[in-house]
């Protein structure tokens, strides 16, 4: 009997195809006929629903039960997907044991993926029968993580609507501390690296330098926004439909949480820290260009921001106070510096290079003093407490020390 054949087996959906060793070229043409064909010429599982179909134009989130009139459940978790096929089922499993306790029947997660080569939309498709309040939906003419997460929304019913990485990377257990926050009347939850609870388990130097670049970049060009949380890079977070509702989005790449802080009604906002963790299967798909993606971002809502301003007032829109404010708090530092440097020096007869330095750590402590309490002080006051000050403090030092070390060279060159 030839290894293939033998007694009827249960059907399988086609995506579930393991080649026949005595046929290997069977496989190629399944997987091609997976792939290949439109998503209706095959049939899903028994029960499992159809795809959802995703909304073509506008970006824009509708207001209540608009998606499914009266149908709303309380939250609205959307799944962004692209080649995460080895991690699927094993979120949907946490997820759902989650949810199922939190919010038992009233919620949903909707898993957006993009046409990935991998069949991640066929895997989560296999998923519903045993998942039903997983929905899933396959874009096949748009992508980008920004826009999927919009489309999982436009088609959402929850009065909350979340996103969460698909990796494994967002630790689901979050969810019910970002929830109680929701439920306490936040607008906007968010988790974050960068308070208390929170970090990067494995980054190397290179990665946390560009976010952390990014983030200044970001506070220096808009303020406003990017100031309004400690991680504005968060991918992890729940929104109040009401406050994202009907209004035009149009992000680009990786960065959704910042459209929805310059483009939203977000009065109130949580924070909640978390540890990102480390990719287990699968592999990031950043690249280049979404630092220039970013780039872009920032500019264009920079823009927006400007030209909605009132005429006469655009050119204080411009960060130019933050600016102004930092350059005089620069100047303090001078004159503090120099004043040490002479009374311990000039006066007192102490050693140049001691006096120096002395002078300088006084100056540091001048700046960073004035810095957190005027030029940042929106930024400080969400980051209150002494460790965080401390810590702040102690970054501060770090970043200062390179021109210390050549103020303290130059000036025993040049004495
Ligand atoms: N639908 C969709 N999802 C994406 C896209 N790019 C990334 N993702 C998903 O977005 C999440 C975060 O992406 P990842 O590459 O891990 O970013 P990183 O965690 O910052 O390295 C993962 O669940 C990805 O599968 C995309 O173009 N479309
Ligand atoms: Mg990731």
């Amino acid at each position: 009997m030839a290894p293939c054949s033998g007694p009827p087996r249960p059907p399988r959906p086609i995506w579930d195809f393991k080649p026949c060793p005595s046929r290997p070229w069977r496989a190629i043409v399944v997987r091609y006929a997976l792939f290949a064909q439109p998503v209706c010429s095959f049939s899903p599982l028994p029960g499992s629903k159809p795809l959802l179909q995703p909304a073509a134009g506008l970006l824009t989130v509708p207001g209540h039960s608009s998606a499914l009139p009266g149908v709303t459940l309380a939250l609205s978790l959307v799944l962004p997907t692209y080649n995460e096929q080895s991690n699927v089922a094993e979120l949907v499993a946490q997820l759902t044991r989650l949810l199922d306790e939190m919010l038992p029947g009233d919620y949903e997660l909707i898993l957006v993926d993009d046409d990935s080569p991998d069949g991640t939309w066929a895997v989560a498709l296999g998923l519903v029968a045993a998942y039903p309040q997983l929905r899933v939906m396959r874009r096949q003419t748009e992508r980008g993580l920004s826009s999927a997460v919009i489309r999982g929304w436009q088609v959402a019913r929850g009065q909350i609507l979340a996103v969460i990485d698909a990796d494994l990377q967002h630790p689901p257990a979050l969810l019910r501390p970002l929830w109680q926050a929701m439920e306490q009347g936040a607008d906007l939850a968010v988790a974050s690296r960068h308070i208390d609870g929170g970090g990067v388990s494995d980054w190397n130097l290179i990665r946390r330098c560009l976010s952390r670049g990014a983030q200044i970049l970001g506070l220096v060009l808009l303020p406003g926004v990017v100031g309004r949380v400690s991680d504005p890079m968060s991918g992890y977070f729940m929104v109040r439909r009401d406050a994202i509702a009907q209004r035009s989005l149009q992000p680009k790449g990786y960065k959704i949480l910042l459209e929805l802080l310059g483009r939203g009604q977000i009065e109130t906002i949580a924070e909640v820290g978390y540890v990102f963790q480390e990719r287990s299967a699968g592999k990031s798909k950043v690249t280049w260009q979404q630092y220039l993606d970013y780039l872009h971002h920032l500019w264009t809502l920079r823009w927006a921001r400007f030209a909605a301003g009132p005429p006469g007032r655009k050119l204080l829109a411009l960060p130019m106070a933050r600016f102004l404010k930092f350059a005089l708090v620069g100047l303090s530092g001078v004159v503090v510096d120099m004043a040490v440097l002479y009374l311990l020096h000039g006066a007192l007869g102490l050693a140049l290079t001691r006096s120096k330095i002395l002078a300088a750590e006084v100056a540091i402590l001048n700046n960073f003093l004035w810095n957190d309490a005027w030029t940042f002080a929106d930024i400080s006051v969400r980051q209150l407490g002494r460790a965080a000050r401390l810590k702040r403090l102690l970054k501060f030092n770090a970043i200062c020390l390179a021109g210390l070390v050549l103020n303290v060279l130059v000036l025993n060159l040049l004495y």
